[in-house]
């Protein structure tokens, strides 16, 4: 795979409880010079079943941490996400390399959160404590990614280092017609908060779906209804507009007069 034709988009995850946007994930786009656009559910499923996920993911955590530090001199507060492989997890050594990739590029570990599967944390459970301990120990926070369609175990949200729960499209997408994916999707913010775990939506397509989950509890909404994936230059653009446009609020002083509050 050419490395020039792979680049890193970045869709927003926007906080429900302020409107603004303080972390983005980083998905990878693959542009073909023949085939044109390859979706990455193709090509990272390829790549899994051969060695070229490590790489895959190896040039992804440069990227995304070479983009931090832009984003860091433009004054850019975003935190970005990740996704890792299961085979990440199983590798005892990545912790230290990803904690050499800090240190090297001067960006803390908060700025970065790691999305992982439920099928990947459970490959090897014990292993995948060890590594995501370590980790966390970097400052890293760690989400469960496409989160209630895996084959698993929910002990591993007692066991495991996790602060976030992403719950997947498919439950979200149809929840204002199916009342079953609706009882999934908002009883899973309930648990969450109980495990005092952050929740967050995929596939927020609607504005109904973004007041709903907003009324139900869920932190953080990622989905068209605000924003497809998008070019670094791009995003940034959205992220000003989008705080142009932000209502101020507007409350009264003693005096009686208007007074806004940012
Ligand atoms: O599994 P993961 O959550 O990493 O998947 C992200 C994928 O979901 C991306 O390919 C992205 O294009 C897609 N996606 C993002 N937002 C939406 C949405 O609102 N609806 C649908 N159907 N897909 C979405
Ligand atoms: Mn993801």
């Amino acid at each position: 795979i050419a490395r020039s034709t792979i680049s890193l988009c970045y869709q927003p995850l926007v906080n429900l409880a302020t409107g603004g946007v303080d972390c983005v994930e980083a998905l990878l786009r693959w542009q073909h010079p023949t085939l044109g656009d390859v979706s990455p559910s193709e090509f990272i499923g390829m790549a899994e079943t051969t060695d070229l996920i490590w790489p895959l993911t190896e040039w992804t955590l440069h990227e995304a941490v070479r983009q931090l530090r832009e984003w860091r001199r433009q004054e850019l507060a975003v935190r970005v996400a990740v996704n890792v492989s299961a085979r990440m997890l199983q590798d005892r050594s990545y912790p230290e390399r990803l904690a050499a990739l800090l240190s090297g590029s001067g960006i803390e570990g908060a700025w970065l959160e790691l999305e992982i599967t439920e099928s990947a944390m459970m490959a090897d459970p014990q292993r995948a404590l060890s590594v995501l301990q370590r980790v966390h120990e970097l400052g890293l926070q760690i989400s469960v990614d496409d989160f209630g369609t895996g084959f698993s175990s929910l002990a591993y949200l007692r066991d495991l280092p996790v602060q976030a729960l992403k719950v997947d499209k498919s439950f979200v997408i149809d929840m204002h017609e199916r009342s079953d994916n609706r009882i999934i999707v908002d009883s899973t913010a309930q648990m969450a908060h109980a495990l005092s775990l952050r929740v967050i939506a995929e596939g927020v397509e609607t504005r109904w779906h973004a007041e709903h989950l907003t009324a139900v509890g869920y932190d953080y909404g990622q989905g068209y209804y605000y924003s497809a994936a998008l070019p670094p230059e791009q995003l940034r653009a959205w992220i000003s507009t989008r705080r142009a446009c932000a209502p101020v609020r507007v409350a009264l002083d003693e005096s009686g007069s208007e007074r806004a509050t940012g």
